[in-house]
Protein backbone atom coordinates (compact mmCIF):
# COMPACT_ATOMS: atom_id res chain seq x y z
CA UNK A 1 0.00 0.00 0.00
CA UNK A 2 0.98 3.34 -0.53
CA UNK A 3 2.39 5.40 2.32
CA UNK A 4 -0.18 8.10 1.61
CA UNK A 5 -2.59 5.88 0.94
CA UNK A 6 -5.02 5.24 4.16
CA UNK A 7 -6.62 2.59 5.00
CA UNK A 8 -10.07 1.66 5.91
CA UNK A 9 -9.32 1.55 9.40
CA UNK A 10 -7.28 4.33 9.48
CA UNK A 11 -9.96 6.98 8.34
CA UNK A 12 -12.43 5.32 10.89
CA UNK A 13 -9.73 5.75 13.32
CA UNK A 14 -9.05 9.48 12.46
CA UNK A 15 -12.58 10.38 12.01
CA UNK A 16 -14.05 12.57 14.91
CA UNK A 17 -15.92 10.65 17.66
CA UNK A 18 -19.19 13.29 17.33
CA UNK A 19 -20.40 14.09 14.19
CA UNK A 20 -19.91 18.11 13.63
CA UNK A 21 -23.73 19.43 12.88
CA UNK A 22 -22.90 22.59 10.68
CA UNK A 23 -27.17 23.37 10.29
CA UNK A 24 -27.33 22.81 14.35
CA UNK A 25 -25.46 26.65 14.16
CA UNK A 26 -27.31 27.72 11.30
CA UNK A 27 -30.72 26.76 12.81
CA UNK A 28 -29.89 28.93 15.84
CA UNK A 29 -28.64 31.88 14.14
CA UNK A 30 -31.74 31.91 12.35
CA UNK A 31 -33.86 31.55 15.15
CA UNK A 32 -32.06 34.04 17.46
CA UNK A 33 -32.84 36.85 13.95
CA UNK A 34 -36.17 35.56 14.25
CA UNK A 35 -36.49 35.95 17.61
CA UNK A 36 -35.09 39.46 17.61
CA UNK A 37 -37.16 40.45 14.29
CA UNK A 38 -40.47 39.44 16.44
CA UNK A 39 -39.29 41.67 19.09
CA UNK A 40 -38.47 44.38 16.60
CA UNK A 41 -42.15 43.94 15.23
CA UNK A 42 -43.63 44.00 18.49
CA UNK A 43 -42.56 47.92 18.23
CA UNK A 44 -45.26 48.55 15.79
CA UNK A 45 -46.42 51.56 16.89
CA UNK A 46 -49.76 52.90 14.39
CA UNK A 47 -48.40 56.76 12.61
CA UNK A 48 -51.42 57.57 10.60
CA UNK A 49 -54.14 56.96 8.03
CA UNK A 50 -54.74 58.70 4.67
CA UNK A 51 -57.34 58.85 2.43
CA UNK A 52 -55.27 59.18 -0.32
CA UNK A 53 -51.52 59.47 -1.45
CA UNK A 54 -51.02 63.06 -1.36
CA UNK A 55 -52.06 63.27 2.24
CA UNK A 56 -49.66 60.01 3.24
CA UNK A 57 -47.13 60.39 5.60
CA UNK A 58 -43.60 62.36 4.25
CA UNK A 59 -42.18 59.55 0.65
CA UNK A 60 -39.32 59.25 2.73
CA UNK A 61 -37.38 55.80 4.42
CA UNK A 62 -38.49 52.13 4.00
CA UNK A 63 -42.29 50.59 3.57
CA UNK A 64 -43.75 47.50 2.74
CA UNK A 65 -47.37 47.30 1.88
CA UNK A 66 -49.53 44.46 2.98
CA UNK A 67 -52.18 43.78 -0.31
CA UNK A 68 -54.53 41.69 -1.55
CA UNK A 69 -58.33 41.08 -1.67
CA UNK A 70 -60.73 41.85 0.66
CA UNK A 71 -60.65 39.77 3.80
CA UNK A 72 -57.89 38.05 2.77
CA UNK A 73 -56.69 38.76 5.98
CA UNK A 74 -54.21 41.90 5.46
CA UNK A 75 -55.41 43.08 9.05
CA UNK A 76 -54.93 40.33 11.01
CA UNK A 77 -51.22 39.36 9.67
CA UNK A 78 -50.03 42.90 10.67
CA UNK A 79 -51.56 42.50 13.94
CA UNK A 80 -49.98 38.54 14.45
CA UNK A 81 -46.69 39.48 13.14
CA UNK A 82 -46.85 43.08 15.55
CA UNK A 83 -48.38 40.54 18.40
CA UNK A 84 -50.93 43.13 18.97
CA UNK A 85 -54.72 41.83 18.84
CA UNK A 86 -56.26 45.59 17.10
CA UNK A 87 -53.41 47.40 15.81
CA UNK A 88 -54.54 46.85 12.35
CA UNK A 89 -58.68 46.52 12.03
CA UNK A 90 -59.50 43.45 11.17
CA UNK A 91 -63.34 42.12 10.63
CA UNK A 92 -65.38 39.52 9.19
CA UNK A 93 -67.22 41.99 7.25
CA UNK A 94 -65.35 42.41 3.68
CA UNK A 95 -64.29 46.16 3.38
CA UNK A 96 -63.11 46.60 6.86
CA UNK A 97 -59.61 48.69 5.76
CA UNK A 98 -60.82 51.56 3.75
CA UNK A 99 -57.88 53.72 4.15
CA UNK A 100 -53.89 53.57 3.49
CA UNK A 101 -52.90 52.92 7.26
CA UNK A 102 -49.12 53.32 8.69
CA UNK A 103 -47.07 51.82 11.16
CA UNK A 104 -43.89 52.78 12.62
CA UNK A 105 -41.57 49.95 13.66
CA UNK A 106 -39.52 51.63 16.34
CA UNK A 107 -38.31 54.47 13.66
CA UNK A 108 -40.23 56.32 11.56
CA UNK A 109 -38.34 55.42 8.37
CA UNK A 110 -39.06 51.56 8.67
CA UNK A 111 -42.85 51.17 7.93
CA UNK A 112 -45.57 48.63 7.15
CA UNK A 113 -48.77 49.83 5.41
CA UNK A 114 -52.04 47.76 5.78
CA UNK A 115 -54.06 48.50 2.36
CA UNK A 116 -57.64 48.90 1.43
CA UNK A 117 -58.63 45.27 -0.14
CA UNK A 118 -59.36 45.13 -3.80
CA UNK A 119 -61.92 43.25 -5.46
CA UNK A 120 -64.75 43.74 -2.63
CA UNK A 121 -68.05 43.73 -4.56
CA UNK A 122 -70.62 45.32 -1.70
CA UNK A 123 -69.09 48.62 -2.21
CA UNK A 124 -70.94 51.20 -4.09
CA UNK A 125 -69.77 51.22 -7.51
CA UNK A 126 -68.47 55.10 -6.92
CA UNK A 127 -66.85 54.52 -4.00
CA UNK A 128 -64.96 51.41 -5.62
CA UNK A 129 -63.76 53.41 -8.32
CA UNK A 130 -62.24 56.01 -6.21
CA UNK A 131 -60.64 53.34 -3.54
CA UNK A 132 -59.43 51.79 -7.13
CA UNK A 133 -57.69 54.68 -8.06
CA UNK A 134 -55.94 55.81 -4.28
CA UNK A 135 -54.52 52.22 -4.28
CA UNK A 136 -53.08 52.72 -7.39
CA UNK A 137 -52.05 55.89 -7.04
CA UNK A 138 -49.81 54.51 -4.24
CA UNK A 139 -48.62 51.44 -5.62
CA UNK A 140 -47.16 53.70 -8.79
CA UNK A 141 -46.31 56.50 -7.29
CA UNK A 142 -44.85 55.99 -3.68
CA UNK A 143 -41.14 55.87 -3.86
CA UNK A 144 -40.20 54.68 -0.52
CA UNK A 145 -42.32 51.46 -0.93
CA UNK A 146 -39.87 48.67 -1.37
CA UNK A 147 -42.07 45.65 -2.22
CA UNK A 148 -45.66 43.98 -1.49
CA UNK A 149 -46.80 41.45 0.90
CA UNK A 150 -49.40 39.57 -1.53
CA UNK A 151 -51.96 37.72 0.45
CA UNK A 152 -54.22 35.29 -1.19
CA UNK A 153 -56.50 32.75 0.65
CA UNK A 154 -55.13 29.71 0.12
CA UNK A 155 -58.47 28.63 -1.03
CA UNK A 156 -58.72 30.89 -3.45
CA UNK A 157 -55.35 31.71 -4.97
CA UNK A 158 -54.15 33.76 -7.82
CA UNK A 159 -57.35 35.48 -8.78
CA UNK A 160 -57.12 38.11 -11.53
CA UNK A 161 -56.51 41.03 -9.62
CA UNK A 162 -53.56 39.00 -7.40
CA UNK A 163 -52.09 38.29 -11.17
CA UNK A 164 -52.20 42.20 -11.99
CA UNK A 165 -50.45 43.16 -8.49
CA UNK A 166 -47.40 40.63 -9.34
CA UNK A 167 -47.21 41.78 -12.77
CA UNK A 168 -47.42 45.51 -11.83
CA UNK A 169 -44.84 44.95 -8.41
CA UNK A 170 -42.96 43.20 -11.20
CA UNK A 171 -42.84 46.18 -13.66
CA UNK A 172 -41.52 48.65 -10.95
CA UNK A 173 -39.09 45.94 -9.54
CA UNK A 174 -40.58 45.79 -6.33
CA UNK A 175 -40.58 42.64 -4.38
CA UNK A 176 -43.16 40.63 -3.90
CA UNK A 177 -43.94 37.50 -0.85
CA UNK A 178 -46.73 36.03 -1.18
CA UNK A 179 -48.44 34.73 2.09
CA UNK A 180 -51.09 31.76 1.04
CA UNK A 181 -53.22 32.60 4.12
CA UNK A 182 -56.09 31.03 6.50
CA UNK A 183 -53.61 27.89 5.47
CA UNK A 184 -55.94 26.30 9.21
CA UNK A 185 -58.43 25.64 6.26
CA UNK A 186 -56.55 22.95 5.21
CA UNK A 187 -54.90 19.74 6.24
CA UNK A 188 -50.84 19.72 5.52
CA UNK A 189 -51.31 17.92 2.55
CA UNK A 190 -53.23 20.16 0.65
CA UNK A 191 -51.89 23.15 1.74
CA UNK A 192 -48.81 21.94 0.69
CA UNK A 193 -50.33 21.06 -2.45
CA UNK A 194 -51.86 24.28 -2.93
CA UNK A 195 -47.95 25.50 -2.42
CA UNK A 196 -46.72 23.51 -5.13
CA UNK A 197 -49.05 24.71 -7.82
CA UNK A 198 -49.08 28.65 -7.39
CA UNK A 199 -45.38 28.01 -7.46
CA UNK A 200 -45.67 26.17 -10.47
CA UNK A 201 -47.95 28.86 -11.58
CA UNK A 202 -46.02 31.44 -11.15
CA UNK A 203 -43.03 30.03 -12.28
CA UNK A 204 -44.65 29.94 -15.75
CA UNK A 205 -45.15 33.64 -15.40
CA UNK A 206 -41.47 34.23 -14.90
CA UNK A 207 -42.30 36.54 -12.18
CA UNK A 208 -39.77 36.93 -9.11
CA UNK A 209 -41.48 35.81 -6.10
CA UNK A 210 -41.09 34.46 -2.49
CA UNK A 211 -43.88 32.45 -1.06
CA UNK A 212 -45.17 30.55 2.53
CA UNK A 213 -48.16 28.93 3.72
CA UNK A 214 -49.43 31.63 6.60
CA UNK A 215 -51.80 31.42 9.16
CA UNK A 216 -52.90 34.16 12.12
CA UNK A 217 -55.48 31.76 13.68
CA UNK A 218 -52.42 29.52 14.32
CA UNK A 219 -49.57 31.62 13.85
CA UNK A 220 -48.35 29.11 11.00
CA UNK A 221 -45.18 30.40 9.04
CA UNK A 222 -45.02 33.46 11.82
CA UNK A 223 -41.10 33.24 12.10
CA UNK A 224 -40.86 32.92 8.27
CA UNK A 225 -42.45 35.85 7.92
CA UNK A 226 -40.54 37.94 10.36
CA UNK A 227 -37.47 37.18 9.00
CA UNK A 228 -38.52 38.45 5.36
CA UNK A 229 -39.83 41.72 6.80
CA UNK A 230 -36.43 42.30 8.71
CA UNK A 231 -34.39 41.45 6.13
CA UNK A 232 -36.15 43.58 3.78
CA UNK A 233 -36.47 46.75 5.90
CA UNK A 234 -32.95 46.08 6.45
CA UNK A 235 -33.24 45.13 10.41
CA UNK A 236 -30.31 44.41 11.91
CA UNK A 237 -29.65 42.83 15.59
CA UNK A 238 -27.79 45.67 16.70
CA UNK A 239 -30.89 47.64 16.41
CA UNK A 240 -32.36 45.94 19.01
CA UNK A 241 -30.49 47.81 20.84
CA UNK A 242 -31.99 50.74 22.30
CA UNK A 243 -29.21 53.15 21.66
CA UNK A 244 -29.54 52.23 18.10
CA UNK A 245 -33.15 52.43 17.59
CA UNK A 246 -32.84 56.40 16.39
CA UNK A 247 -32.17 55.41 12.80
CA UNK A 248 -28.48 56.68 12.93
CA UNK A 249 -27.57 53.12 13.03
CA UNK A 250 -24.60 53.00 10.25
CA UNK A 251 -24.83 49.37 9.64
CA UNK A 252 -28.37 49.87 9.23
CA UNK A 253 -28.23 52.49 6.42
CA UNK A 254 -26.31 50.00 4.53
CA UNK A 255 -28.49 46.75 4.71
CA UNK A 256 -31.08 48.97 3.28
CA UNK A 257 -28.99 50.19 0.82
CA UNK A 258 -28.55 46.85 -0.47
CA UNK A 259 -32.49 46.25 -0.80
CA UNK A 260 -33.93 46.44 -4.54
CA UNK A 261 -34.67 50.33 -4.60
CA UNK A 262 -36.45 51.98 -7.21
CA UNK A 263 -33.79 52.54 -9.87
CA UNK A 264 -34.91 52.46 -13.71
CA UNK A 265 -38.54 52.27 -13.44
CA UNK A 266 -40.51 52.62 -16.43
CA UNK A 267 -43.90 53.48 -15.73
CA UNK A 268 -45.22 53.02 -18.97
CA UNK A 269 -44.62 49.29 -18.62
CA UNK A 270 -46.55 49.17 -15.26
CA UNK A 271 -49.90 47.66 -16.49
CA UNK A 272 -52.92 49.80 -15.20
CA UNK A 273 -55.62 48.23 -13.07
CA UNK A 274 -58.77 46.86 -14.72
CA UNK A 275 -62.15 46.78 -13.65
CA UNK A 276 -62.73 45.16 -9.78
CA UNK A 277 -62.94 41.29 -10.11
CA UNK A 278 -66.33 40.96 -8.02
CA UNK A 279 -66.67 37.20 -6.79
CA UNK A 280 -65.77 36.91 -3.63
CA UNK A 281 -64.41 34.11 -1.53
CA UNK A 282 -66.15 34.17 1.03
CA UNK A 283 -69.44 34.89 -0.07
N1 LIG B 1 -59.38 30.88 9.86
C1 LIG B 1 -58.71 32.01 9.68
N2 LIG B 1 -59.37 33.18 9.59
C2 LIG B 1 -58.65 34.31 9.38
C3 LIG B 1 -57.23 34.28 9.28
N3 LIG B 1 -56.81 35.54 9.04
C4 LIG B 1 -57.91 36.32 9.01
N4 LIG B 1 -59.03 35.59 9.22
C5 LIG B 1 -60.41 36.09 9.27
O1 LIG B 1 -60.73 36.63 7.99
C6 LIG B 1 -61.55 37.79 8.14
C7 LIG B 1 -60.92 38.97 7.42
O2 LIG B 1 -59.69 39.30 8.03
P1 LIG B 1 -59.03 40.75 7.86
O3 LIG B 1 -57.70 40.66 8.47
O4 LIG B 1 -59.95 41.82 8.32
O5 LIG B 1 -58.90 40.83 6.26
P2 LIG B 1 -58.40 42.05 5.36
O6 LIG B 1 -57.64 41.44 4.23
O7 LIG B 1 -57.70 43.05 6.19
O8 LIG B 1 -59.78 42.62 4.80
P3 LIG B 1 -60.11 44.12 4.22
O9 LIG B 1 -59.71 45.11 5.26
O10 LIG B 1 -61.56 44.03 3.98
O11 LIG B 1 -59.35 44.26 2.95
C8 LIG B 1 -61.71 38.01 9.65
O12 LIG B 1 -62.93 37.42 10.05
C9 LIG B 1 -60.53 37.26 10.25
O13 LIG B 1 -60.78 36.79 11.56
C10 LIG B 1 -56.57 33.01 9.41
O14 LIG B 1 -55.34 32.87 9.35
N5 LIG B 1 -57.35 31.93 9.61
MG1 LIG C 1 -58.05 45.07 6.47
Amino acid sequence: MHRYQKSKDTKAKLAPKHKISYTKKTDDATSAYSSQALNWLRQAEFLMSAPKLDLCVEDTGYEIAFAGRSNAGKSSAINTLTNQKQLARASKRPGRTQMINFFTLGNPEQRLVDLPGYGYAAVPEEMKKVWQKELENYLIHRESLQGLVLLMDIRHPLQHFDRMMLEWAHARNLFVHILLTKADKLNRGPANKALLEVKKDLNQLKLKFSIQLFSSLDRQGLDELAMVMAGRLGFTINQSDESDRDGENDSTQENIQELDLLEGIDLDAIPILGEVDSDHPEK
